[in-house]
């Protein structure tokens, strides 16, 4: 990130002398960043990790109530557009469960559709988490959350790509990857879910990230190879697979992060990996904070690894 912008000093949220460096949201915690280039800004939406208070959540786990926007013009300077959506005013999910897990954010035709995760009041729409959409005429909202969660969606970590054709596709993670088709509204799905294979077997896999760059489509997610999460990365021509593992785009957090989630967009020419570390919180790793590199490409399409850029 340093050598793409520069070192440019600017006053921070707490008043003093700050870097574009990481992490670059210091107000709160942030986790699970999906970043989003509308018009001439880049949105970012996270994860909220709050430290729960008794009663808020189970001890030791993710807490987290709602979801903020942040918006940049470059990258350094950062605006907190506040809180999008709730957990308490959405109609499908459970109460004071403090389960508002990694989301999406994507504009179609004028709206904005963000996705997001969460535990279900209704026990038939699926034990665990379910997925639901919320929709504004703008990236900062206000959002109004639909009143059902997806119908055929059991996991966490929506993505959604909407391919050269119109054709938009949901990915998301339970233990594994699954997709399928959305309908022209983005609001259901068009299609019975599908895994997508050739991924490895063993170890847990979430948090995809799709997209497409010069006819291929890369599929990039976290992956429990060893103690902790790296991000890895398969190839294919087609949105559904099949798709071929190529190889670890980030190794595993330095700092003993035992999750990392990311997302990676292109801005004003340069790709950008956004992910998450805990460098605010050291002790606890389910209070994040998000982090943004420059990523490069190989002349063959191939993901060059990204060194974390530490504070
Ligand atoms: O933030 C909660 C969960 O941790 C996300 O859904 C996963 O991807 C992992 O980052």
């Amino acid at each position: 990130l340093r050598g793409a912008l520069g070192l440019a000093l600017l006053a921070s949220s707490f008043g003093r002398p700050a870097a574009a460096q990481n992490p670059f949201i210091t107000s709160q915690f942030t986790a699970d960043p999906t970043a989003r280039v509308f018009g001439d800004r880049v949105y970012v939406y996270p994860s909220h990790d709050i430290r729960g208070k008794p009663g808020q959540g189970r001890p030791g786990w993710f807490c987290m109530e709602d979801y903020h926007v942040f918006s940049s013009a470059n990258l350094t300077n950062w605006t907190d557009h506040g809180v999008i959506v709730t957990q308490n005013k959405v109609a499908w999910v459970k109460p004071d469960s403090y389960s508002m897990w990694a989301p999406e954010c994507v504009a179609r035709n004028g709206k904005y559709y963000f996705y997001f995760p969460s535990t279900p009041k209704d026990s038939t729409a699926g034990k665990g988490f379910t997925v639901g959409v919320a929709v504004a005429d703008a990236p900062t909202g206000p959002f109004v959350p639909q009143p059902t969660s997806i119908k055929g969606v059991r996991g966490i970590d929506p993505n959604v790509l909407i391919d050269k054709d119109g054709q938009a596709y949901l990915y998301w993670s339970q233990g594994n990857i699954y997709a399928a088709k959305l309908r022209p509204d983005m609001l259901e799905l068009a299609s019975e879910p599908v895994t997508l294979g050739a991924l490895p077997t063993a170890g847990l896999k979430e948090g995809p990230y799709v997209f497409e760059r010069q006819g291929t489509y890369y599929l990039t997610y976290p992956h429990v190879a060893n103690k902790t999460e790296r991000l890895e990365y398969a190839t294919s021509r087609s949105p559904l697979g099949p798709f071929e593992v190529k190889g670890v785009l980030m190794d595993e957090s330095p700092t003993g992060c035992w999750t990392n989630h990311h997302s990676i967009t292109q801005f004003k020419g340069q790709w950008y990996l956004f992910y998450h570390h805990n460098d605010l919180s050291p002790n606890f790793d389910k209070n994040r904070s998000v982090r943004v590199d420059s990523l490069f490409f190989n002349p063959d399409g191939s993901i060059r690894k990204v060194a974390p850029t530490l504070r």
